[in-house]
């Protein structure tokens, strides 16, 4: 099924065997998926209008290139009170990717930068394949991030990476981005898409309750003080066992009815 959008230049469409999967594509391949305000307020309108049957979602990029980030066509135009605007509208359409109804995996390919880096960062598990490169351009093109990177980038790889990143330009290639954080999963060539759609089918068929807790409460919690971090968890934890499919799945373990931990 394929849902309309309103800008061309983004898709939606879903998977899985109940249709549980939200697949959101960049799809303005000729401008290497460079995010213009059209594509990001659909972006944002996909995530807050996404059907209650979707349990998971997977982004990715058409083309040669996860996403060029801004489109810097737009930028020449704006002054300093549209930029303001501007950055919050990235900001309020990012929050809708990360603090959304599902866990969101983005598959990454070849261009991973400036914005593209951002929305990557917004979301909860990152799969890169083998040609995946990471950088974020906005130090030599004199300006700063703006899509919420200066908050989550440093979550991932550390202020003193993306300081460095930033100041000079360095690019990451796929192996050392995985060693410095960026992401979670490295795959062959051409892979992302597929590890990110298998990764998001065993997300879905968690207890929605337990991926609404990763999702809303541990990021809180990792922010707060450790005697609040605590107690915030005690809440969650409570909560989050006193649900009947916790209980039924609990059960279904101890009566030998459900899977066991495997390394394999
Ligand atoms: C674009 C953009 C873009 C490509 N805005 N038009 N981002 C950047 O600074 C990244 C700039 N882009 C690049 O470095 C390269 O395009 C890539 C490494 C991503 C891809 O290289 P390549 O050789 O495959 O493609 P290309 O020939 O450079 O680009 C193809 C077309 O896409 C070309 O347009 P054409 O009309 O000449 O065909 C490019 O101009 C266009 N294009 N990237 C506009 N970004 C919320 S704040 C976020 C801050 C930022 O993200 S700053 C942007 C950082």
């Amino acid at each position: 099924m394929t849902l309309k959008t309103p800008s061309k230049d983004i898709q939606l469409e879903f998977a899985g065997k109940h249709q549980e999967i939200a697949v959101v594509r960049l799809s303005r391949p000729a401008k290497r998926n460079a995010v213009n305000d059209a594509l990001v307020l659909s972006l944002r309108d996909i995530f807050q209008n996404m059907p209650a049957s979707v349990r998971a979602a997977v982004i990715h990029g058409e083309g040669a290139h996860f996403c060029a980030g801004l489109d810097l066509g737009e930028l020449q135009e704006r002054d300093a009170g549209q930029g303001m605007l501007h950055s919050r509208m990235w900001h309020a359409a990012l929050e809708q990717v990360q603090y959304g109804p599902v866990p969101v995996i983005a598959a990454l390919h070849g261009a991973v930068v400036g914005g593209g880096l951002e929305l990557a960062s917004a979301c909860h598990i990152r799969v890169a394949d083998k040609s995946a490169f990471y950088a974020l351009p906005e130090g030599s093109r004199g300006i700063f991030v703006g899509g919420g990177g200066s908050v989550r980038i440093p979550k991932l790889i550390g202020v003193a990476r993306m300081t460095d990143m930033m100041l000079t330009g360095r690019v990451y290639n796929a192996e050392d981005g995985e060693r410095a954080g960026f992401a979670q999963y490295l795959v062959p060539e051409g892979q992302a898409f597929e590890k990110a759609l298998a990764l998001a089918e065993r997300v879905a068929a968690n207890a929605p309750l337990t991926n609404y807790a990763l999702m809303h409460a541990l990021p809180r919690i990792a922010e707060q003080p450790a005697d609040q971090g605590f107690f915030t968890e005690a809440l969650m934890a409570a909560i989050a066992q006193s649900a009947p499919e916790a209980k039924t799945r609990v059960r279904a373990f101890l009566e030998g009815k459900a899977n066991k931990v495997s390394k394999d």
